[in-house]
């Protein structure tokens, strides 16, 4: 019996590698790890190419050209975009990909006009970075060594040159070419116009039939059952039946048919029923649970291709209905109004090829660490790598996904819109599938600077009406067919916005307000009823990045202000004197550079501080809040609470504890101090509040507390009380009030009330002191001050290691515990860490 086993085993083993061995099954392989070399068009000097990459890596790692983040090397470097590149490699194919019957080069991503020649012959011209490239390629195959040559042209000159042909002047000349805007410069960013192979080079060999997208539509969710369809398109260059077979891997439910493909493109469909779906809920709401689903495709009971993909069980709706403030603009997820906290995200890096897979981690981890639950993804930078859509479902992050057009009107002719609409169809299907995605979006800010920026003033009444059509064609025609023929589930708005900042009252759609910063007002100006807004999807204030980054990218004689280096890193035109005008409204003059940057930051996490509370407290009126901006492109003063070396500036600080599930906010209104409690969550909350009022040596000079039942998705006052009387006859600038929300088991929000504006406390030098003590991450520091400390800010030299607290205040007797996190093991920690406060900075 046993010997039979065995036997039959064998026997099996050995028809199954021989089945295998004859399955002409899908194969691939991805050339881009070969030898690859690039070099200037007009020169025989020949360098080391990686792939993906650009030319500007490329050139850096050659040792050709300085660090272009470095000082003001940006300047010297504005040649390498306006010259033509050229990318080579040579490579063998295996002679079971050589045998199939279609043999496709795929390039995943190319940036951006390219003429590519495999063995001397020009297979493909593209002309659209967002873009993939298929081409057949199986007659020009050798057996042995095949050359693929790729000639770049520089998109600088075919801009200047497309400008100058077009009848009509377009604001800017980065309009003609689909590739990401901010490569072209931006109030953040240097001037890079990469070029190169930016994503992998697959070469795919296929008999018969492959897969050429499944698509996991939700048809119904309920509690009880949620019913799917996995929609397959399927290219087959056979007239015949073929079989898919499917299986959801959580529940292991198996489905499969036979279907009867005509030669070219074909559909299919398989039925899935998953029973007590467990809900995919965005970050602090629940859990995000991932259904993953697998196909295969049989010919004579022969594997040909398989593909697989997952998704989140969610329902989410972009609600607009009217209302006492005019029309609504909120996201129901699951069928409960969820409020967005979040922030505007750019690009990683100038470079797209630099951020690694890590670096994405990193980044959604600070997004998550934040209590964020929705990013919207700029018009213009690039549709994100799969990394970051696959991180946002992971996490539990809504994405705002704007379709790639920024600050431009766009040209209408033929090949540009088709180009367009191509664009959207690839991106589209290939990110439908993510649950994180909320909502496309037609662009950044076009309506807006069309009726609000003067750009009209440049044309006359017929070219108006063209450049204006031409708009209306693509955001109002292109984008939303293909979202509706394709992503018919997911919400469509043309523009973010469709208000704008000046205007009295924003009673409907998304808001950037910029009446802070652009318009120069206080930041009083958040809170004001007319300027919250439904939705508030911009809204910002610049800092500079944080000393060890700026140390990374400059000398010692060029820290100051007025350098010429730290001008190159500011990119805002009037961005220092913007900064100085709000310190005199707020602050002192800082003393020194190292003050200035320190003041920078405390000053944008005040301001922004002061906008998300406001937003918070105006729910359901104002059901989200995403400031300008998460990240860097590269080290420079911007709005970003992030800098570009990963260094938390003091907003993020801010915004991990105002962006909490429940916000204690103290406001003073109509001479009255309220505290407001805000709850985000999806069920009641019992807590107890207390409003304690010190002076600034520790002393307890008035407390309250309540117990409380907080609904949930709530805003309300739960305490009031007259502005004059609550100092008790108390001097007001040495006074700090706080407020907690807590349970028995934990503080669940914490926020602070002064009654005068930070430069106006009579604060006094504070001597801190750090008790420390070495635990798993690194230390345990126990920070204490003998009279009021504002603004503590800890360091160690270089930014080693990450504060798991910082910029925070201290009240004599009250110690803040936090932990330095950190690889080093140091003799005296506390050494190591500077510590720095307000009145250190005047
Ligand atoms: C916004 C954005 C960006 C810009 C930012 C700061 O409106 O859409 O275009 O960088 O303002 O000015």
């Amino acid at each position: 019996m046993k010997r039979f086993n065995v036997c039959f085993l064998v026997t099996g083993m050995l028809l199954l590698a021989f089945l295998s061995s004859c399955q002409p099954r899908k194969k691939a392989i991805d050339i881009s790890n070969g030898k690859w070399t690039f070099h200037d068009a007009g020169s025989d000097k020949v360098l080391k190419a990686t792939v993906p990459g650009c030319v500007h890596t490329d050139l850096l790692n050659n040792g050709e050209i300085p660090d272009p983040y470095y000082r003001t090397n940006e300047d010297s470097l504005q040649w390498i975009g306006k010259k033509d590149w050229v990318y080579e490699t040579e490579f063998t194919v295996n002679p079971d990909i050589l045998k199939m019957d279609n043999v496709e080069m795929v390039f995943k991503g190319l940036d951006t006009y390219a003429d590519v020649y495999l063995n001397d012959v020009n297979i493909i011209n593209t002309d659209n970075f967002f873009r993939e490239w298929r081409h057949g390629i199986k007659p020009l195959l050798n057996k042995g060594k095949n050359k693929l040559k790729i000639k770049f042209t520089s998109p600088v000159k075919i801009d200047s040159i497309l400008a100058a042909q077009a009848k009509i002047k377009l604001p800017y000349d980065y309009a003609y070419t689909r590739k990401p805007a901010y490569h072209f410069g931006w109030d953040w960013g240097p001037v890079f116009v990469t070029q190169g192979v930016w994503q992998p080079v697959l070469i795919e060999g296929w008999n018969n039939a492959r897969f050429s997208n499944m698509r996991i539509y939700q048809e119904s969710l309920t509690e009880k059952e949620a019913k799917i369809i996995l929609m397959f398109e399927v290219e087959s260059d056979i007239d015949d039946y073929v079989t898919i077979s499917a299986v959801c891997e959580n529940t292991g439910e198996h489905q499969s048919n036979s279907f009867y493909f005509h030669k070219g493109k074909n559909k299919a469909g398989l039925f899935f029923t998953i029973k007590n779906p467990e809900l995919w809920w965005p970050n602090g709401l629940g859990d995000h649970p991932l259904y993953g689903f697998k196909a295969e495709m049989k010919k004579d009971y022969q594997t040909i291709d398989t593909i697989s993909d997952r998704t989140g069980l969610r329902t989410v709706e972009l609600v607009q209905e009217p209302d006492k403030w005019g029309k609504s603009f909120y996201f129901k997820v699951n069928g409960v109004p969820v409020f967005m906290k979040g922030a505007n995200y750019i690009p990683m890096d100038m470079f797209v090829d630099r951020p690694t897979d890590e670096d994405y981690k990193r980044m959604i981890k600070n997004v998550v660490d934040a209590n964020m639950n929705m990013l919207r993804v700029w018009g213009g930078g690039f549709y994100e790598k799969d990394i970051f859509y696959d991180l946002c479902d992971e996490n539990g992050i809504l994405v705002w996904q704007d379709f790639m057009f920024a600050c431009d009107m766009y040209p209408g002719d033929k090949h540009f819109t088709d180009n367009v609409k191509k664009e959207a169809e690839y991106q589209v299907k290939r990110l439908r599938n993510h649950p994180s995605l909320a909502m496309w979006c037609g662009n950044n800010e076009i309506f807006e600077g069309w009726h609000h920026w003067g750009w009209t003033k440049a044309y006359n009444k017929k070219d108006s009406a063209t450049v204006w059509n031409n708009y209306l064609k693509i955001f109002e025609k292109i984008l939303p067919d293909v979202v509706h023929m394709n992503d018919p589930q997911r919400f469509y708005w043309p523009s973010s916005p469709l208000t704008n900042w000046g205007e009295v009252a924003n009673t409907e759609g998304d808001l950037h307000y910029w009446g802070v910063w652009h318009g120069q007002y206080p930041f009083e100006y958040f809170t004001k009823p007319e300027h919250i807004g439904r939705f508030v999807s911009e809204y910002g204030f610049q800092s500079l990045p944080d000393m060890s980054t700026i140390k990374k990218f400059t000398l010692p004689e060029d820290r100051h202000i007025d350098s010429e280096v730290m001008k190159a890193h500011q990119k805002h035109r009037i961005g220092y004197p913007v900064i100085d005008k709000y310190f005199k409204w707020y602050y002192n003059k800082p003393k020194d550079f190292e003050s200035y940057v320190y003041l920078s930051q405390v000053m944008q996490a005040y301001g922004i501080g002061m906008g998300i509370e406001a937003h918070r407290r105006a729910r359901p009126m104002c059901m989200g809040t995403l400031y300008w901006q998460l990240d860097d492109v590269w080290p420079v003063a911007s709005w970003s609470s992030v800098d570009y070396y990963g260094k938390w500036k003091a907003l993020h600080y801010k915004v991990k504890e105002l962006y909490k599930p429940v916000l204690v906010s103290p406001f003073e209104e109509d001479g009255k101090l309220n505290v407001y409690i805000v709850s985000d969550k999806k069920e009641d909350t019992e807590a107890v509040l207390t409003v304690e009022l010190y002076d600034f040596n520790g002393k307890l000079i008035n407390k309250y507390g309540k117990s409380l039942t907080i609904p949930a998705n709530s805003s309300k006052v739960y305490f009031t009380e007259n502005i004059k009387s609550l100092p008790n006859n108390h001097t007001v600038n040495d006074l700090v009030m706080v407020a907690k929300v807590i349970t028995p088991e934990k503080t669940l929000a914490e926020n602070e009330f002064f009654f005068v504006k930070p430069k106006d406390l009579a604060l006094k030098k504070p001597n801190i002191k750090l008790k420390t003590e070495k635990n798993e991450t690194g230390y345990k520091l126990t920070v204490t001050t003998d009279t009021f400390a504002k603004d503590v800010y800890l360091s160690t030299e270089n930014g080693e290691g990450f504060f798991t607290k910082n910029y925070f205040d201290i009240i004599p007797g009250i110690p803040v515990v936090l932990n330095l996190e950190t690889d080093s093991t140091y003799d005296d920690v506390a050494k190591v860490i500077k510590v720095m406060s307000l009145v250190d900075s005047y």
